[in-house]
């Protein structure tokens, strides 16, 4: 059984879809949660005012009735309110007459850092915008959508994700960039609680749990580093203070007294709290634009300069925990199996009880 997921849509497109399959019949779905959690990535200090333009909100196309899933693909869209002010036609283009709205001049001077100019070259386009308009971080909106009901599913078995900034005195180095028309970026983390041991597995590299979260959050746009645990700090560290002594309770239940292995060892979780971090890089949207080469002429000249986020690391932080959660339901899913909701909830049940863990 393999919780699978597929998006599609672009930043000004008329939507954003997400396909999901694999999940059991029975789960309740609430779209209220599902839309607060869209509302959360939306919020955050240094966001641009597109944010205002969209109130995202999920609708489910398929897969569901009367609230609950059916066991077959369940279809969400969320749609981009900014689309009917966007130039973008699904027949021929132009079309007759003078094309109207937004992005109908083509984008030749691509930003450093962002896909401008790997998409052009790579998909032989004359238009960065063909390339940016999916590479954009709106896909997120879709993924925590996703995100959000692997939530839902984790939280029939007691699991819990959050996610938070982890940098400081991040809101004073926005105010700072946004005077100087710079962009800044940061650190969030994503903690998940009541997850059992066994989730994951050594047995090849594919199924460790730790690539597995470390792809998951290295697929989000502007992730450039992934730790697990105490992560990069463990490389100076002696073994004798980097590894997280084995204990037992007076019931026999085993514990550790630390995390530095951020819940998981040998590619498995280890029955501890799960600790990821994520370090995002600064948006490549600057208003003081980067010196970049027009792809027309090949003249020297400045990168694309459009409306974009001063920072998005609080929105990081939603997208980050939706990204953990989806990726602990799919390892859920091949753990506990089941087509049913109750076969999966009955199946983590007798597990937990085999190996006498409890949640601390
Ligand atoms: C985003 C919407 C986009 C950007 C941002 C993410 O809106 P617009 O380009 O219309 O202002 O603000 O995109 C990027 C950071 C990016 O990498 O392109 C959103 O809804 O999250």
């Amino acid at each position: 059984m393999t919780l699978a997921l597929t998006t599609a849509g672009e930043s000004h497109g008329p939507a954003l879809v997400a396909i999901l399959t694999g999940l059991p019949a029975g789960l309740q779905l609430d779209r209220e949660s599902i839309d607060a959690d869209l509302a959360r990535r939306q919020q955050g200090y240094g966001r641009s005012p597109r944010q205002q333009l969209e109130q995202d909100e999920v609708e489910v196309l398929a897969g569901l009735r009367h609230g609950r899933t059916l066991g077959t693909p369940l279809a969400l869209v969320v749609r981009n309110r900014d689309h009917g002010n966007w130039a973008w036609g699904m027949s021929p283009w132009p079309p007759e007459g003078k094309a109207e709205g937004k992005g109908t001049k083509p984008v030749t001077l691509p930003r450093p850092g962002h896909a401008d100019l790997a998409g052009t070259q790579k998909f032989g386009l004359d238009d960065a915008r063909d390339a940016l308009e999916r590479a954009s971080a709106r896909q997120t909106a879709v993924a925590v959508a996703a995100g959000s009901v692997g939530k839902g599913l984790l939280g029939e078995i007691g699991i819990a994700v959050e996610g938070r900034v982890a940098s400081e005195d991040l809101e004073r180095r926005i105010d700072e960039a946004r005077a100087e028309r710079d962009t800044v970026g940061g650190v969030v983390e994503v903690v998940a609680r009541g997850v059992p041991p066994g989730l994951g597995s050594y047995a090849t590299k594919d199924e460790r749990l730790d690539a597995r979260l470390a792809a998951a959050l290295m697929g989000i746009q502007a992730v450039k580093g992934v730790e697990i645990g105490a992560g990069f700090e463990l490389a100076g560290r002696r073994g004798s203070e980097a590894h997280d002594e084995i204990l037992a309770d007076e019931q026999g239940a085993l514990y550790r007294e630390t995390n530095f292995a951020g819940g998981i060892e040998a590619g498995v979780s280890n029955g501890e709290e799960i600790v990821v971090r994520a370090a995002m890089k600064p948006l490549p949207t600057l208003m003081r634009p980067l010196r970049s080469v027009d792809l027309d002429t090949g003249e020297p000249g400045e990168a694309l300069v459009e409306r974009s986020d001063v920072a998005a690391v609080e929105a990081l932080a939603v997208v980050a925990e939706a990204a953990v959660a989806f990726e602990l339901a799919r390892a859920a899913r091949e753990k506990f199996g089941g087509d049913a909701l109750a076969d999966f909830v009955a199946a983590h049940r007798a597990y937990v009880e085999r190996i006498r863990w409890r949640t601390r």
